[in-house]
């Protein structure tokens, strides 16, 4: 980067120390991950210049020939691998992507009905602080008091009574396999869109490792930087008799230029999915998560669901008598980065709730296996028993740096 410091010292200083913190830290935030140097090198491209409304194809300007091959083979790439009859890489990310299908297929006013935020569910599946609860008329399914886990009866007898016209299947924290087929069962009963929102597990069902959701949707959102290790952006994926209304619904709906750069770093990691490699890395997440969770549920925490069978972890503190947001902060000084959360039925506010959340996904990329893990549920419950000790932090800061030295981060390795 060296045009970047001699022309802007602080920026490249920032983007130095961070490369820095995320190869020394051990990073649990589920919805994160480490991309390869060459999604990082497309990502970084001339591609950035150019200017591309419209579609493959059919654009608004000049000088397409080359974006058009890029953007196709981020199309192609992702219907190979997903299998979906048509897809829309050019999403910005996921709040946009979810926007747009709404625009598709919504008037202001039409209900839809997705998981309660405080449940597990999205901003963007119809929190009143977003615009999917403000323009629409947003419905909540919640999880089960007992087990933590959804009750599809629930779902089906609330979806039978407010008739939504798009049925929401996904979540942002909630750490267990979606029925989908029960969720297809219910659309199809009430009359409503099935829209699955696969963001966080999409790299687990590119990797084989996970049920599908494309023969039951009828359009599926996903991010692409998370479990699938890709670029900050999203795609929507939908049946052929939707595509007309979803292409549009992005652009000109909601979107202006796509960002080609991006465009590109998703083919890129939509090739990099297509492998073995990736494969096992997919089977590696999820062994990952269960050593943690085993651990942890070991030493007394109380996992949301009892357990895990994704990527993701949701713990409720309250049996340690410690808040999320108070657990975060310390284990942040320790070096272990992960997200305060609130837990079903939370009695405290969500900026400082009784959970925390993590994922297994990051720390898999580095090359952690289930030993680390079960080290890491360690060291969590060493800080959290000991949270007011920075002494107990700086020691289990220092630890995680030595292990990290011999775990480099895909795109850090020169760092060690
Ligand atoms: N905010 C993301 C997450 O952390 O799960 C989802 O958009």
């Amino acid at each position: 980067m060296k045009h970047l410091k001699e022309q802007d010292p602080e920026i490249y200083a920032c983007i130095q120390q961070e490369e820095l913190r995320q190869h020394e830290k051990i990073r649990l935030i589920a919805s994160e991950n480490y991309v390869s140097t060459a999604v990082m090198e497309a990502t970084g491209s001339v591609l950035t210049n150019k200017y591309s409304e419209g579609y493959v194809g059919k654009r608004y300007y000049e000088g397409q020939q080359l974006v058009d091959r890029v953007e196709q083979l981020a199309i192609d790439r992702a219907k190979a691998i997903f299998g979906a009859d048509h897809v829309n890489v050019q999403p910005y990310s996921g709040s946009p992507a979810n926007l747009s299908v709404f625009l598709a297929f919504l008037n202001p006013g039409d209900t839809i009905l997705g998981m309660a935020l405080p449940h597990g569910g999205h901003l963007t599946h119809g929190a009143k602080v977003s615009i999917s609860g403000k323009y629409f008329r947003p419905e909540f399914y919640s999880l089960d008091k007992e087990s933590g886990r959804l009750n599809y009866d629930t779902v089906r007898s609330q979806a039978l009574a407010c008739k939504p016209k798009i049925l929401i299947a996904g979540y942002s924290a909630y750490s267990r396999i979606l029925d989908f087929e029960r969720f297809r069962a219910i659309a199809d009963e009430c009359g409503a869109l099935l829209l699955v929102d696969m963001a966080h597990f999409a790299g687990l069902v590119a990797g084989k490792v996970h049920p599908s959701p494309v023969p039951y949707a009828d359009v599926i959102t996903t991010t692409t930087h998370k479990t699938l290790r890709g670029p900050r952006g999203a795609m929507i994926m939908c049946k052929a008799e939707h595509a007309g209304a979803i292409d549009k619904a992005v652009f000109p709906g909601t979107q202006g230029g796509p960002h080609n750069h991006t465009t590109a770093a998703i083919a890129v990691a939509l090739k990099e999915a297509d492998t073995e490699a990736f494969r096992q890395y997919a089977a590696q997440v999820l062994r990952n998560a269960k050593a943690l969770a085993d651990t942890l549920i070991s030493r007394g925490y109380n996992l949301v669901t009892g357990g895990t069978e994704n990527h993701l972890m949701l713990i409720d503190l309250t049996n340690k008598g410690i808040s999320g947001k108070t657990a975060a902060r310390a284990l942040d000084e320790a070096g272990l980065v992960l997200n305060c959360n609130t837990v079903p039925f939370d009695t405290r506010k969500p900026f400082d709730p009784s959970g925390i959340r993590m994922g297994s996904a990051a720390v898999t990329s580095r090359g952690f296996k289930e030993a680390q893990m079960e080290q890491i549920g360690v060291w969590i419950d060493t800080v959290i028993q000991n949270h007011t000790d920075t002494g107990v932090q700086a020691k289990v800061a220092a630890e995680i740096k030595e292990l990290c030295k011999s775990y480099p981060a895909p795109g850090l390795e020169y760092l060690v």
